[in-house]
């Protein structure tokens, strides 16, 4: 259960090519330090032009017409969660035009890809319990090529429940009472 609106940047559908967009899905674009704290488009690819290998359908490059961030933000119960993406440097593209960051609630991840075939990234982050923010930004030379993301995933860890899962609450707190008399008995 993704609970990420978007992560795979299926919309809009750009058809089998690529647009920019002052907005998509789930995603906002953001101030980007890299380049002044300037905000500029999101651009949203299908993957086979960009020469990448092992993603989705569609993907975002995060050096738009320039380098650009996006930020997605969730209101989450408190617990922890498993965040992960795809990325991948732009085929042909020096490795220093692809760098890129990842920030979830302040907490920053730093990326140098090296291959145009896609890595998997996990990472174990805390929900807030109100509103959290995710933001991708490109860092490398701003050139208008560069990395790569796609399938980007938050997923509740099974000791974290949200939402269709706490329909089964009524069941987890009896069972929850059982075990705490079982343990002082
Ligand atoms: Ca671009
Ligand atoms: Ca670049």
């Amino acid at each position: 259960m993704n609970l990420l609106v978007n992560g795979d940047f299926s919309q809009p559908d750009v058809g089998g090519w690529w647009g920019t967009f002052d907005s998509i899905p789930g995603w906002t674009p953001v101030p980007d330090a890299s380049v002044g704290n300037v905000v500029n488009p999101i651009e949203i690819g299908t993957a086979t032009i960009y020469g990448v290998t092992g993603f989705g359908t569609q993907i975002t490059e995060l050096d738009s017409i320039a380098n650009d961030a996006m930020a997605q933000s969730i209101t989450l119960p408190a617990g922890t969660y498993t965040l992960s993406l795809q990325y991948a440097l732009r085929a042909g593209v020096a490795q220093d035009s692809g760098t890129f960051s990842v920030q979830w609630n302040g907490i920053d991840w730093d990326f140098h890809p090296t291959s145009s075939t896609a890595t998997t990234w996990t990472e174990t982050v805390t929900g807030a319990g109100n509103l959290n923010t995710l933001v991708l930004e490109g860092t490398g030379l701003s050139d208008s090529y560069g990395a790569i993301i796609g399938n980007v995933s938050l997923v509740p860890e099974p000791t974290t429940v949200v939402a269709g899962a706490m329909l089964l609450l009524p069941f987890g707190m009896s069972t929850l009472r059982m075990f705490r008399k079982s343990r002082t008995a």
